[in-house]
């Protein structure tokens, strides 16, 4: 690679397929900082962007992917504030206009403004739109974007931009229905004891109970928040054998594969049959819905993350629970970055990764397609 040029991964054309490509690296002027790359994080959403038919997103091409960054700040334009040159960061993916309120109170995720700037184009944050971190280097608009990580390595902190942040974010909307891991030992089990396992017999502390539908690449970092920030019993329900493994190496207490008695089965586990007090679906199809609605308690929480496509009809009478809240959580906010890596950097929340040289993307980017990955999928730079 020659001075002033870098390697990318680009999205070239509307249902082109990913091309690694050389393209000028960027140098920063203004408030921007530009970031050496160390690790980037492959995403489901890349394949819906990869796949989209024109039209269908408001992003312009070429741009490169990549919405899942972490690196070491290598240059600041003259007006750059956040990390110094050499610090390690993860970068805040959601780029709103960062003016309005949500954008001022660290909530780019829900900028205010996401339409006006949809209508321009300008795309939704890095890697989507704009041009990504699957690459050498990455420019970033303001260093407000950027979280310091410490000595975390940049494959376990890249995951927690988009897979951790999201999925700590759907916690976090479901949480007040929640008891908290109230003996602070942050083992999540309510017992004090700090052993991380629950001296209550598996019922889990305080009695509550979260199903967690896909314990993929956000799945199983959800399993693991919910295990170290509130006492609920966590129950994993998947299509693979492997994902339940990973699912109890995570700290679940229950892991079931998806058959047609599974919402009887979960709302007995949930302890005398009333259902379980949250669903955190990962998958958001339609039987992963049906699943969930069929598990749900009176009163209890849905939070649909995943992308699947499902539906569900909002009616009254109608098949959901009375009393039910359904949430459509997107990424997180940038506050929520901090306590997630903060999380991370305590080791209480570990990211499963499959990690790959940069130069073979398009091969991982197929791999995440084929369904047969564990964890998360990461290019480092090779
Ligand atoms: C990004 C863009 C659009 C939809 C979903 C996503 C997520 O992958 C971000 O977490
Ligand atoms: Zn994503
Ligand atoms: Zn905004």
């Amino acid at each position: 690679m020659s001075t002033g040029r870098m390697r990318a991964v680009r999205m070239t054309h509307w249902g082109g397929p990913p091309v690694l490509t050389e393209v000028a690296r960027p140098t920063t002027r203004a408030d921007e900082v530009l970031i050496r790359v160390e690790a980037a994080g492959v995403c489901r959403s890349d394949l819906h962007v990869l796949d989209a038919r024109p039209g269908a997103l408001p992003y312009r091409t070429p741009f490169t992917l990549g919405h899942e960054v972490a690196g070491r700040v290598a240059e600041r334009g003259p007006g750059a504030t956040g990390p110094a040159v050499g610090e390690r960061v993860v970068v805040y993916g959601p780029w709103g206009c960062g003016l309005c309120s949500r954008c001022a109170a660290g909530a780019e995720n829900y900028c205010d403004r996401r339409a006006e700037l949809d209508a321009v184009r300008t795309g939704t944050g890095v890697g989507l739109g704009r041009d990504g971190g699957m690459a050498d280097f990455l420019l970033v608009p303001s260093g407000r974007l950027l979280v310091p990580v410490g000595d975390l390595p940049a494959a376990q902190a890249a995951p927690l931009s988009d897979a951790g942040l999201t999925a700590y974010h759907a916690v976090a909307g479901i949480r007040p229905t929640l008891p908290l891991d109230g003996d602070g030992d942050g083992d999540g089990d309510g017992d004090g004891d700090g052993d991380g396992r629950d001296s209550g017999g598996g019922g889990g502390g305080g009695g509550a109970s979260v199903a967690v539908i896909g314990v993929g690449g956000l799945g199983h970092l959800a399993v693991q928040i919910l295990r170290a920030t509130t006492s609920a019993q966590v129950l994993a329900v998947d299509v693979r054998e492997e994902a339940l493994s990973l699912a109890d190496a995570c700290g679940a207490q229950f892991g079931t594969l998806l058959r047609p008695d599974t919402a009887e089965v979960l709302r007995r586990r949930a302890g005398g049959g009333v259902g379980v007090d949250a669903v955190l679906d990962f998958v958001g199809s339609h039987s992963s819905l049906e699943l969930a609605v069929g598990a749900l308690r009176s009163g209890g929480e849905l939070a649909v993350v995943g992308s699947g496509g499902g539906e569900l009809t909002v009616r009254k009478p109608g098949a959901l629970p009375p009393g039910v809240r359904i949430s459509l959580p997107f990424w997180g906010t940038r506050p929520e970055l901090e306590e997630v890596v903060a999380l991370a950097r305590k080791g209480v929340v570990r990211v499963e990764t499959e990690e790959f040289a940069l130069s073979s993307a398009p091969d991982a980017i197929d791999r995440l397609r084929s369904g047969h990955t564990r964890g998360r999928t990461v290019l480092v730079p090779d």
